[in-house]
């Protein structure tokens, strides 16, 4: 049993605590959208909770549980235990104080700013604080998985980086540089706002330097998801990972290529010249790349694991796949959707397409296929595998876990699809009431909205099996000696193949040059022309 287990459990605890509430708040929602008259429906209620799922879904949720996993990997790849554990528990205080404090802000309704705080819209102080502490306890983590690491190859000259840290730091790079965007915009812009030392505030200035942040964001999320996908997925499903070193190419490529693209969640916006968001754009395009590799070497590491199993046909290895074992089905549903999803983003990127889905409910669609279901699903799935073995108990409830990756999948289906079209008919999201008051052109909507709505509860009810797998095994699973926590072999066996992969100083410091060059000049056009603040408004 690893020996920084209950550090990994207290962070996996606090991500399922916040997505059991946030799920709730999603289910009310998709009701509200569909126009149900609900008991409690009001404007207010409405963006207080669609804040809090935000918020706790997209920041909390993920954040925790990607720590949580982060010391798994670190100790069980690396064969050592984490360096620094005062620092970790310290650093899970930090993030749960910040987690509380933004909560209670929101619920409250003294921050009802949505997951993307944009000002002018201003939330009470304790809001920003919050999530800065959240921001700050995760980087107590990085450092303590990036030390162990440091201290790991001391300890290990001439053996290199197992995948699943590679994949992790890549992801630690990532977070820092995106980070220092989103501190700046609250350090420098919004606490002093909030707390009355300034009248006012630039909302570009705070939109240019969110989205510095917002898009890595992304692959903060998505980078851990992948390290799932090829280090422990082709394993489960009983194969090996087809290539090692394209696993480590497409983690390099997400280290360059995850910031200097935060325009294209702008190109309706003014204030950025025309070029700037054409540079953002053709770094979008080079970023779907190693979602690309990605797609091509897991699926090739999930057909060795059908022709492993006797598997002859062009497509017979499909069926040979364990469907039936929750921590593979929720991967593979997860793929399948996220192939829609980043779809979806090349669609989002383009400067003229994005004119049309820009702020629709599209944007919604898009999301949850990412972030809401590659990211989550992925996630979910993985605990079915983690937390018996963390825990020391067997799996409860086994049923519900094996159907509720398929309720996730067809939910998100019926949810997300619908979203894609409503929004394509021009429907805008964040809209308390879709049915603007029967307006005539929000009618065809009103199909749109109802099936969202259907697949809000199945989501609903997945999201609940999910939880009460988790519950039921924490609190009265059976115990036993658990299996160990193992990764995926290569095809090709230990190999020395591309070492400068392994070069994080390196791609760390072209990244940082990437950062300066995509955000030091726009940053700099923009300080120099005149500007206006505005005040907030809180219309809650
Ligand atoms: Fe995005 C907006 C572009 C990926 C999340 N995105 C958002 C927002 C969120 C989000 C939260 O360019 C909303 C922000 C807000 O609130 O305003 N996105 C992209 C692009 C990609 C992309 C180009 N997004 C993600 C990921 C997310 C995420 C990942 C979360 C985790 N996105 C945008 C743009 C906007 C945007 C614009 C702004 C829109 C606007 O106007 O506001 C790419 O990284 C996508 C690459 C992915 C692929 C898919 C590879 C497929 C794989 C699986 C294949 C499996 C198969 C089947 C075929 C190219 C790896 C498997 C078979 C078996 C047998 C199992
Ligand atoms: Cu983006």
């Amino acid at each position: 049993m690893i020996q920084s287990r209950k550090l990994a459990l207290a962070n996996l605890w606090v991500a399922i605590g916040a997505f059991a509430v946030a799920s709730a708040m999603a289910f009310m929602q998709s009701l509200s959208r569909a126009d149900l008259d609900l008991p409690f429906r009001t404007v207010r209620m409405y963006y207080l909770s669609v804040t809090a799922h935000g918020v706790l879904m997209a920041i909390v949720f993920t954040t925790f549980f990607i720590m949580g996993f982060g010391y798994v990997v670190a100790e069980r790849a690396l064969g050592r235990p984490v360096v620094g554990r005062r620092l970790a528990w310290a650093s899970w205080w930090v993030a749960l104080i910040g987690t509380a404090l933004a909560t209670w802000a929101i619920l409250r309704g003294e921050a009802t700013v949505l997951y993307t705080f944009y000002p002018p819209l201003m939330a009470h102080p304790l809001f920003y604080v919050g999530t800065a502490l959240v921001v700050v306890g995760s980087w107590g983590w990085c450092w303590v998985v990036a030390r162990t690491w440091h201290v790991w190859k001391k300890e290990s000259p001439g053996v290199r980086t197992p995948l699943p840290v590679h994949g992790m730091l890549a992801s630690i790079i990532i977070w820092v540089l995106a980070t220092i965007g989103v501190a700046a915009e609250v350090l420098v812009l919004l606490i002093p706002w909030s707390v009355g030392l300034v009248d006012t505030v630039d909302p570009m200035l705070a939109r240019i330097l969110f989205w510095w942040f917002g898009h890595p964001l992304v692959y903060f999320w998505l980078l851990p998801t992948y390290v799932i996908w090829y280090t422990m997925t082709p394993r489960i499903a009983g194969g090996k990972l087809f290539s090692d070193p394209l696993a480590r190419l497409a983690f390099v490529m997400l280290i360059l290529l995850a910031t200097p693209v935060g325009f294209h969640h702008q190109l309706v916006d003014p204030g950025v010249e025309a070029g700037w968001k054409l540079f953002h754009t053709f770094n979008t395009q080079l970023v779907l790349f190693p979602s690309f590799v990605t797609a091509f070497t897991v699926i090739a590491s999930f057909e060795i694991a059908g022709r492993k199993k006797g598997a002859r046909g062009l497509f017979d290895w499909i069926e040979e796949l364990p469907w039936g074992e929750p921590a593979f089905s929720s991967v593979a549903l997860a793929m399948l959707m996220f192939a829609v999803g980043g779809f979806g983003g090349a669609i989002n990127a383009a400067y003229g397409m994005n004119a049309v889905v820009h702020n629709t409910a599209w944007i919604q669609g898009h999301f949850h296929l990412t972030v809401g279901t590659a990211v989550a699903l992925t996630f979910m799935g993985t605990s079915y595998y983690l937390m018996p073995r963390l825990l020391g108990r067997e799996l409860e409830l086994t049923l519900l876990a094996r159907i509720q990756p398929y309720l996730w999948f067809g939910g998100m289906l019926l949810f997300s699809i619908s979203n894609h079209l409503t929004g394509l008919a021009g429907m805008p999201r964040r809209v308390f009431d879709a049915s603007y008051a029967g307006s005539e052109i929000a009618r065809q909507w009103v199909a749109g909205t109802g099936i969202s709505a259907v697949g809000g509860i199945f989501l609903f009810i997945s999201a609940t099996c999910w939880v009460a797998v988790m519950f039921g095994t924490g609190l009265a699973g059976r115990r036993i000696e658990p299996d160990p926590i193992e990764f995926a072999e290569p095809l090709e066996g230990e190999n020395g193949k591309a070492p400068i992969l392994d070069r994080f100083g390196l791609w760390a410091t072209v990244a940082a040059v990437l950062v300066v060059l995509a955000y030091a000049w726009p940053i700099a056009q923009h300080l120099s022309m005149e500007r206006f603040g505005s005040p907030g408004f809180t219309p809650f």
